[in-house]
């Protein structure tokens, strides 16, 4: 090189051609920059530099706006959508992986998620999805999400965090659930007085541990109870009622199940009768125009 590069300047341009990372690129470059010679025919030299450092550096930015979209693309709002909202280290993405098939990275020393993280669980086979979200505070955290979602889970460690956490949720529209997290660490008397306290303002809330699964299975039925969906369950005349539920609205009528079991083809059914909340007796004829309630059995008699 004509600008007779020391030791120094040999090495970092060197790093600069073996970095892997924009991160290792831009710190090799601010290397170069420095050490780089100082007389007056490096001036282009040093324009390179700066126009090379800038470049990436944009790059990087870019690179972050499209992956932020890229996600939130992929994120497309299922029937029944719950968000995980807290502070840093709550255990947010501990319950995403415990709740659910997703696999987040989960770590103690803080701001661990730096994007949206999306998982499915299954309740009595009815899909629900769980967001997970950097915590309040974190660069990439936003609101978005939050405010359309149906369900908040709003995830603590202590009870106070609840009125800071509360401040990003003034646009929130959905049901809120209270989760305390990692009761494991607290003895009987503690759990109680937590409790208490939750019970006196009227959350609805759920003490929880990731650590000893305590409280999940509660939580997952309050998860689902926020939707306020029904669940009907149908046989066949002489048989056992299939375990998986059909998902539908408050309101919904024996028509509704029907044409989701026949595909519209309303005609091939000659009787129904239904057991549950719904019914006067356990196997009552009913017409098609009967409301069902959550948990009811129904049965078609087709021709
Ligand atoms: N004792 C105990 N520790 C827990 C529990 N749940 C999570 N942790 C620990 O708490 C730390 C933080 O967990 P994460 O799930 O990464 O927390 P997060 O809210 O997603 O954190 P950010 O992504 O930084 O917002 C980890 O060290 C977990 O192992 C629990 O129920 N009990
Ligand atoms: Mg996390």
């Amino acid at each position: 090189m004509a600008t007779n590069p020391g030791y120094e300047f040999t090495q970092a341009e060197k790093h600069y051609d073996e970095a892997q990372t924009d991160e290792e690129k831009l710190k090799a470059l601010e290397e170069m920059i420095r050490t780089m010679p100082g007389h007056k025919s490096a001036e282009a030299l040093r324009a390179n530099l700066r126009s090379r450092y800038k470049r990436i550096k944009l790059e990087m930015v870019e690179k972050k706006k499209r992956g932020k979209q890229t996600n939130r693309q992929t994120i497309k709002k299922g029937d029944m959508q719950a968000v995980l909202v807290g502070l840093t280290n709550a255990g947010k993405s501990s319950i995403l992986k415990i709740l659910t098939n997703a696999n987040p990275k989960i770590a103690s020393y803080g701001f661990t998620t730096q994007e949206p993280e999306i998982g499915i669980l299954y309740y009595q086979t009815c899909p629900i999805q769980i967001i997970d979200l950097p915590a309040i505070g974190a660069e990439t955290f936003e609101t978005g999400i939050i405010n359309t979602a149906d369900t908040i889970l709003v995830v603590i460690e202590k009870i106070h965090e609840i009125s800071e956490i509360e401040k990003v949720l003034e646009k929130a529209k959905g049901k809120r659930i209270i989760i305390f997290n990692k009761i494991d660490l607290y003895d009987e008397q503690t759990k109680r007085k937590i409790q208490e306290t939750l019970r006196t303002k009227r959350y609805n809330f759920a003490l929880i541990s990731c650590k000893t699964r305590e409280g999940i299975e509660e939580l997952k039925e309050k998860i689902f109870k926020s939707f306020s969906k029904i669940r009907v369950y149908t046989k066949q005349p002489g048989k056992q009622a299939d375990p998986d539920p059909i998902i539908m609205n408050p309101g919904a009528i024996v028509e509704d199940a029907a044409k989701i079991i026949f595909k519209g083809r309303l005609d091939v059914i000659k009787r129904i009768r239904i057991w549950g909340p719904s019914s006067k007796f356990g196997g009552q004829e009913v017409g098609i125009k009967h409301e069902l309630k959550d948990k009811d059995t129904l049965e078609f008699q087709t021709r």
